[in-house]
């Protein structure tokens, strides 16, 4: 579907003036616009999880763990597939976030997937400037993920950082010289992003982010003590079908979920990287920019 199309459907959740804002910049910030109930329930169950990880010693399919993790002092880097771990998150991804994700998709809305991301005060928590939809491309690019702050996060504690109207520019190469995957931008390349034009999503606990799949983002590590819990839902038009692997399907990957399956994909000319084969299992996005998947 085009963004007219798109547009001429009523708003559920977010404003039109939001909804027409994101087609033209490629993302938006939402503050606070969470209930204060349901965030108080992720932000337990999420304490529970953050917990738990303390007496895991490796990453494995559950925890991605950073380095220096230890029980008294945990480094959860990522909660993985967390709609596969606990109910309050996929009714999350599949209530409030569903309707969020219809002002954008259109109609039809197919989930992909959910990860929860932390930052710890801690140099690794750098991620750095990369494109999503390399890392699982479809015949479109109505593919975004929404995520939601679990704390307070200002400019002390790693919010995300876009920059504005990238979606309509060219896709980058996330491999290196040799050819391995990096998942984000060369160095040569990051060095020509405009960091004056950076847009920084700050706000309070609640409040949420939405990038295109094509939107160039990073992400500061975080100066504070305090724990920056990030809740990453994407999305897309079921008019979006995938023709790579999946890179860490959980049980509700490609579920419709509002609207109706479609019968027809959506295919957008321009080009796109394909990543490499994950068929045989994915690591993370930190493993991948810092080399440590590098073969
Ligand atoms: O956690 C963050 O700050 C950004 C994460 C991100 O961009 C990603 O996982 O693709």
């Amino acid at each position: 579907m085009t963004p007219e199309e798109i547009l001429s459907y009523p708003a559920r959740v977010l404003t039109q003036a939001q909804r027409e804002r994101y087609f033209e910049k490629g993302y938006i910030g939402v503050e606070s616009l969470v209930p204060a109930d349901l965030l108080a329930d992720l932000v337990k169950v999420t304490e529970e999880f953050v917990d738990a990880s303390r007496t895991e010693t490796q990453s494995g399919k559950i925890f991605d763990l950073g380095p220096g993790h230890t029980k008294d002092s945990p480094v959860l880097r990522r909660l993985k597939r967390p709609d596969d771990q606990h109910e309050a998150y996929w009714g999350f991804a599949s209530g409030l976030m569903a309707d969020v994700a219809a002002d954008l998709a259109g109609p039809n809305v197919t989930y992909h997937h959910s990860k929860l991301n932390f930052k710890w005060f801690d140099k690794s928590d750098t991620v750095k400037w990369h494109q999503d939809i390399q890392f699982f491309p479809h015949t479109n690019y109505n593919v975004f993920t929404i995520g939601c702050y679990l704390a307070d996060t200002d400019m002390s504690n790693g919010p995300l950082a876009v920059l504005p109207g990238s979606h309509n520019k060219p896709l980058y190469d996330q491999y290196d010289a040799k050819g391995n995957w990096t998942g984000m931008l060369s160095d040569e390349d990051a060095a020509k992003v405009d960091m004056s034009q950076a847009d920084y999503l700050t706000g309070p606990a609640g409040s949420i982010t939405i990038h295109n799949c094509r939107t160039l983002h990073y992400s500061p590590a975080s100066k504070s003590k305090q724990p920056r819990p990030l809740l990453l839902n994407c999305y897309s038009s079921s008019d979006a079908k995938p023709y790579t692997p999946h890179p860490d399907p959980s049980s509700h990957a490609y579920r419709v979920i509002r609207g109706q399956p479609v019968k027809w994909a959506h295919h957008d000319p321009r080009p796109c990287q394909i990543p490499p084969d994950w068929s045989g299992g994915y690591t993370s996005i930190y493993a991948a920019q810092s080399g440590e998947d590098a073969a």
